[in-house]
């Protein structure tokens, strides 16, 4: 988190981390559709010839807060591919908040867990833990056939603390959801730490409904935040996870 008092600008990052193929650079681009003009900049990507990341994917978005507080939002994806270890390291430095976009195929299973582990790592390597960092897991392309069927994924997400979203991200499904319990979490856990509602009347609630309103979201963020099947939405203090 980056707080200009001047200019009454606070700026937050968030990244998508996952394996090659998840789905990340999709998550961003349906963002930069859904969200209306004024909001989102232009979302800049680097790719190859056939559409892998190269180096990372950007997403600033930009919304007023009641009162006078403006917040960026600076989300970043990470490049999947394997050989591309020391850029995942760089651009996961500074992170707020992450969302892990996981594969649902079951042939999957060991790239999520391998691209897990190597998220772990990366945020040791610069000085986060993933114990106290707000995370959602995203499980992606629910239309493909092969995948991990519902109740498995319940059950796994019935075992962890992290908020989990079904997405099919070609078609828009679960992304907008899974940004905001992203949001809500970074949020919260920025609030316990900084006391952003004390220092500046700062409205947290107010904010996010402001920002379901910018991706044309029709329901309220506690439905929208529901849609998760599993975890939990309220936010661990640090001093509570040893
Ligand atoms: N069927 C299906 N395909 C998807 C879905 N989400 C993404 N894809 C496809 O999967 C491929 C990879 O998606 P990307 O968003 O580029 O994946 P990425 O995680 O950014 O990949 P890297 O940049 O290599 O890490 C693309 O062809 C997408 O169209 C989904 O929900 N269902
Ligand atoms: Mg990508």
């Amino acid at each position: 988190m980056q707080l200009d008092f001047a200019s009454r600008e606070l700026t937050i990052k968030l990244v998508y981390y996952g394996p090659a193929l998840g789905g990340k650079t999709t998550n961003l681009q349906v963002l930069h559709d859904a969200s209306d003009k004024g909001s989102a900049g232009r979302l800049m990507t680097l790719e190859t010839r056939d559409d892998r990341t190269l180096f990372f994917d950007l997403l600033p978005l930009t919304f007023r807060g009641r009162g006078d507080l403006s917040i960026r939002v600076k989300v970043f994806t990470v490049p999947g591919q394997v050989i591309h270890a020391s850029t995942r390291r760089l651009v996961v430095q500074g992170a707020d908040g992450v969302a892990f976009i996981a594969d649902s195929r079951a042939s999957e299973t060991q790239h999520n867990a391998d691209a897990f582990l190597d998220l772990k790592e990366n945020l040791k390597a610069t000085g986060l833990s993933l114990g106290v960092m707000p995370l959602i897991i995203q499980f992606n392309k629910r239309d493909l056939p092969g995948i991990r069927g519902d109740e498995e994924i319940a059950h796994l997400a019935s075992q962890g603390r992290e908020p989990v979203y079904l997405a099919v991200a070609t078609r828009g499904e679960g992304v907008v959801e899974s940004f905001l319990g992203l949001l809500h979490l970074t949020w919260s856990a920025l609030d316990a730490e900084h006391d952003l509602r004390g220092k500046f009347g700062f409205d947290s609630d107010a904010f996010l409904e402001d920002v379901a309103r910018k991706f044309g979201e029709k329901r309220s963020v506690s439905e929208i935040l529901a849609t998760c099947v599993g975890g939990a939405l309220d936010v661990l203090k640090p001093e509570s996870v040893s």
